[in-house]
């Protein structure tokens, strides 16, 4: 599998995060890229540096004041205080209902608060550097299945799936899967269609392809009425404007078989392959493993081989995006499995 990593992804290492109002180790951390990296490199699959600038792409998916306030952030916050370099910045406030955010405050920590939809997306000094190459990892994914590969793999941390238009969350804060599908359009494929199969459900896509009918989107996730992100990912919500009908949500209880897991792929397959996308984005989240310590569904190792198997079955030139995934010692074998079941077929 043509595989472009993301030579960056270490400098984006913050230390912990809040769990039950504690602070806890995070668990987005550098060693899961490097647990995949070793598990390509062990199965002959050669690592690729980005060789495509995704910076256009990104303003058609990113706002520019979200661009740009992220680029700048961690100056921002170390212009506050030179001790800063050593700490982490948290929103504490943000703009819910009745609330303005289309005025962009000067304090630091509430325009922190206005581009963040939860206090769970620590930054450190390489954050921006490390995002904007993982972008650019997914984008160079892209460009080579958009000129003719059949398949390709962006290997990246951090994760973009919750990232939207215009605000981080979930450990994501550049979109790649949606940066892939928008450099596919741009490409000449007049529809593609972005599989979400993430244990948590991928607001920050939805939300950026919501009134679009030229992106299907269509995620299998754990029931947001218990897990994260919580406010978005229901059944009923299948798009709008021009774009309904172009979401399909797939949500699952905690604690679901890997058996009703495929019947819900099963389901996902077909409707891509009714809908005639001439192009396939995978937002490939390895945390529906039965070992995930954040998640709770029960995918085995062998599984993300079928996965793969099932995808290939679609027969679309397919673009695979690393997204979650917390089991750090198994995440090498399960996602390079799904890539392994996919050239397989
Ligand atoms: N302290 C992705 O898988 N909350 N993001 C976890 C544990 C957020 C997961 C709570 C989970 C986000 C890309
Ligand atoms: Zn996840």
């Amino acid at each position: 599998m043509i595989t472009f990593h993301n030579p960056l992804h270490q400098g984006h290492a913050p230390v912990h995060e809040f769990y039950r109002g504690e602070r806890v180790p995070c668990f987005e951390k550098p060693a899961r890229v490097d647990y995949v990296e070793e598990a390509l490199r062990l199965r002959g699959h050669a690592l690729h540096v980005p060789d495509v600038d995704s910076s256009a792409v990104l303003s058609q998916v990113h706002s520019e004041r979200y661009l740009t306030f992220l680029q700048t952030a961690w100056l921002q916050w170390v212009s506050l205080d030179p001790a800063n370099a050593a700490l982490q910045p948290f929103p504490s406030v943000w703009p819910v209902r009745t609330l303005r955010s289309d005025v962009e405050p000067d304090n630091f920590v509430a325009r922190l608060g206005l581009y963040s939809m939860d206090n769970g997306t620590p930054m450190a000094a390489g954050t921006w550097a490390a995002a904007k190459a993982g972008a650019d990892a997914a984008a160079s994914a892209a460009a080579r299945v958009a000129h003719g590969a059949r398949t390709a793999f962006c290997c990246t941390r951090p994760p973009g799936h919750h990232a939207g238009p215009d605000f981080m969350g979930g450990y994501c804060f550049l979109n790649n899967a949606a940066v892939a599908a928008q450099l596919m359009r741009n490409q000449g494929a007049a529809r593609v269609a972005l599989l979400d199969v993430d244990y948590h459900h991928g607001n920050g896509t939805q939300s950026i392809f919501y009134e679009r009918s030229d992106v299907l989107f269509i995620s299998i996730h754990g029931d947001p009425r218990t897990e994260y992100p919580f406010y978005l990912g229901h059944a009923d919500e299948t798009g709008a404007g021009q774009g309904a009908g172009f979401n399909l949500n797939l949500p699952l209880p905690a604690g679901t078989s890997a058996a009703t897991w495929f019947d819900a792929l099963e389901g996902a397959c077909q409707r891509i392959a009714a809908d005639g996308a001439e192009a396939l984005v995978i937002s490939l989240g390895l945390d529906a493993f039965e070992g995930d310590p954040i998640s709770r569904f029960a995918l085995s190792s062998d599984d993300f081989t079928r996965l793969g198997e099932r995808l290939a079955r679609l027969g679309l030139p397919t673009v695979f995006v690393l997204e979650g995934g917390y089991a750090a010692a198994e995440l090498g074998t399960n996602a390079v499995n799904v890539l392994d079941g996919f050239e397989q077929v």
